[in-house]
């Protein structure tokens, strides 16, 4: 860190402090100078900074200071965020890591200096459940198994016999990659209407989507490829582009399943142009905070906490459906 970061962070935990004192927290504990050091992973989608809305606005009403580092897609920035909070003794670290493996040095750091550690969205591979102390984030499994279930149930309604399926994973070795193709494979197995015929990275982009779909589209051709499986919106609205240009019909051509459920992509839902979008939240704030207050005062809490979730498709009527807020 230079001269200059290490002044502003120092300037932004005074505005933290400031901020936690003489608020009423939610808990009605009265003042607290609680301060939550969060290292999110990126601004890649939507959901992304959706959910560091949700993070901000749940520090503020639970009036704790959130010290905030954005590591713009990269882990060694994560680590070194990390590396920070302890440094300014931030009473939880909570951070959404970017991949799964790679962690266990900077937690053992946190672990040695009693900072409780509480990951957010993503999961970590360890050895050792001691280096964090709860989770809380999405059922990716069952996200990925209600994708499959979808196009089972699509299948059976259009009486198709055969499906060539691509899949356009999100980042690799990330959680949601990983476990929204597991259970989605996992759905489908064994049914011998399926075929995945190619699974390719697209990082969560909107961009590589794009990337993806096209390069897919040059090599199979119109004719070979019956359904996108997109691991979240922002990749399936690129491939969608990519659909228009080469004067396919998005949802009746090609089937379109996707994950999140950003606005963007429902209005596309609701236009007749995906056919499924698998519900992943990321208002997640209010029960982070939940989970730090709990912590803050000694109780319990539990190691895996996942949110309710649901799976919007054509076959549903949407008209009723909140905006988004994402
Ligand atoms: O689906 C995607 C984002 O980890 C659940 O990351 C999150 C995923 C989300 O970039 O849009």
């Amino acid at each position: 860190m230079t001269m200059k970061h290490r002044l502003l962070a120092l300037l932004l935990l005074c505005c933290a402090l400031v901020a936690g004192c003489g608020r009423t927290d939610k808990a009605g504990a009265g003042a607290s100078a609680l301060v939550v050091g969060f290292s999110q992973l990126g601004s890649e989608s939507g959901w992304r900074i959706g959910n560091t809305a949700s993070m901000e606005q749940a520090a503020k009403d639970w009036g704790f200071g959130l010290m905030l580092e954005n590591a713009n897609q990269r882990q060694d920035k994560q680590i070194a965020a990390i590396r920070s909070f302890i440094s300014y003794q931030v009473d939880v670290i909570v951070f959404s890591p970017i991949v799964q493996t790679g962690w266990d040095n900077v937690l053992n750091e946190a672990k040695k200096a009693g900072i409780p550690v509480i990951l957010m969205d993503r999961m970590i591979d360890t050895g050792d459940d001691t280096l964090y102390t709860a989770y809380i984030g999405a059922d990716f499994l069952a996200e990925g198994r209600r994708a499959g279930e979808f196009l089972k149930r699509k299948a059976d309604a259009t009486g198709a016999e055969h499906m060539n399926i691509v899949e356009i994973t999100g980042t690799e070795d990330s959680t949601p990659m990983r476990d929204r193709q597991a259970g989605f494979m996992e759905a489908i197995a064994g049914d011998g209407r399926f075929e995945v015929i190619e699974s390719v990275s697209g990082d969560f982009l909107r961009s590589k989507g794009e990337e993806c779909m096209r390069d897919l589209l040059k090599r199979y051709g119109p004719e070979g490829i019956d359904v996108v499986y997109s691991h979240n919106d922002e990749m399936t609205l690129g491939a969608l582009k990519v659909l228009d240009e080469a004067g396919l019909k998005p949802a009746e051509d090609v089937i379109l399943i996707s994950v999140d459920g950003q606005q963007e992509a429902i209005d596309a839902l609701k236009a007749g142009r995906v056919n499924c979008i698998v519900e992943c939240t990321p208002n997640l704030g209010d029960a982070v905070m939940a989970l730090v207050d709990a912590l803050s005062k000694g109780e319990a809490i539990p190691k895996r906490n996942h949110p309710e979730e649901t799976v919007f498709t054509e076959f549903d009527d949407l008209s009723g459906l909140a905006p988004r807020g994402y």
